[in-house]
């Protein structure tokens, strides 16, 4: 997947050409992984790009700087603007919006607090995280050797920079066994999440996830699928899972902003009930994209529409 350079990238307040969106080799961030960061898409509905829970991603962001005692130069109201308009500039309908948030260049030392707290915001056209078939077909997946973060290392609510070295040991594991991703158990061995997606499972019609408690970030993706799960009368659980479970289930599927909706149609080598998408998994997804292209009406309030104004209330995610 190559990225699609566009023109402007959003930094401290001001546009600046693509090209010049550089850092010094010597900022904090480079040595010690002291980032935070969101991964936001924007889709094209019938009535023009809008991006999803933007201000609920924004919350996340702030809320990771906070864990780490970062504070944010911006607040959550001129963050969703600053999305709003970067989109807007680069004239893009449906993309996906990265806002980070580095400490800088000033002094190298462990200690952080000495070094300039820096915002960026750049987008581009993304597709399909998993394969362009993944959403129909599902993806073979595997249970990594990799755990996820002990609760007392690296916080996973925190959306940082430095947990995806995790995430990347995770990938590269499943990706080298002929595998699409990986799954981690939390270090007492129940199922935690993907290198970058939250896990959902079915059994007997009950939708099932783990808690924020086994190490997983509190996806967007997650709640929005908890709320529709709530909205179509099916039974949804947080609860730990065994990793027995995966096997046995009627259907296992990923979220998260890249991979939206991806069914799981083995793990281990093991198939995952018929093989392909289930039912139930169809439903959400019929539900989810119904709402993200404006086919049905955006009843949660989840669509800021780019071409109009921001400041809309901050629904907490969960
Ligand atoms: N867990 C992890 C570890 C994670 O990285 C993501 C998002 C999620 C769960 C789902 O969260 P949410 O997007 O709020 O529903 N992963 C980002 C990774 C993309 C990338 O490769 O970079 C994403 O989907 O944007």
């Amino acid at each position: 997947m190559a990225l699609k350079k566009t023109e402007w990238i959003w930094h401290n307040g001001k546009m600046i050409p693509w090209d010049e969106a550089q850092i010094h080799v010597l900022s904090h961030v480079v040595s010690y992984g002291s980032s935070v960061f969101e991964g936001i898409r924007c889709y094209e509905t019938k009535n023009g790009p809008a991006a999803f829970r933007l201000c609920e991603h924004m919350q996340r962001l702030l809320h990771s700087g906070h864990i780490y005692r970062m504070k944010s130069p911006y607040t959550i109201e001129q963050l969703c603007s600053a999305a709003v308009e970067i989109v807007r500039e680069n004239r893009l309908s449906s993309c996906y919006i990265r806002p980070l948030m580095i400490r800088g260049y000033g002094d190298v030392n462990v200690n952080p607090l000495s070094n300039p707290i820096e915002v960026y915001l750049a987008c581009w056209e993304w597709g399909a995280y998993l394969g362009a078939e993944a959403l129909e077909q599902g993806v073979d997946v595997c249970v990594s050797s990799w755990a996820r973060l002990a609760p007392n290392t690296l916080p996973s609510i925190a959306k940082a920079g430095a947990n995806y070295m995790n995430s990347q040991l995770i990938r590269m594991e499943a990706l080298a066994n002929g595998y699409a991703e990986g799954i981690a158990l939390d270090i007492n061995g129940y199922v935690s999440e993907g290198s970058g997606e939250n896990i959902f499972v079915v059994r007997d019609g009950a939708v099932h996830t783990p808690p924020l408690a086994s190490s997983v970030l509190p996806g967007i993706t997650r709640s929005s699928v908890m709320t529709l799960c709530e909205d179509l009368g099916i039974p949804i659980r947080e609860q730990m899972i065994p990793r027995e479970m995966l096997y046995i289930a009627d259907e296992v599927f990923f979220t998260g902003t890249a991979a939206e909706i991806t069914p799981l149609r083995s793990v281990d080598r093991i198939t995952v009930g018929i093989g392909r998408r289930g039912p139930v998994t169809k439903r959400l997804q019929d539900e989810f994209f119904a709402i993200l292209s404006g086919a049905k009406p955006d009843r949660h309030n989840w669509l800021t529409p780019v071409g109009a104004p921001v400041g809309s209330p901050v629904a907490s995610a969960r």
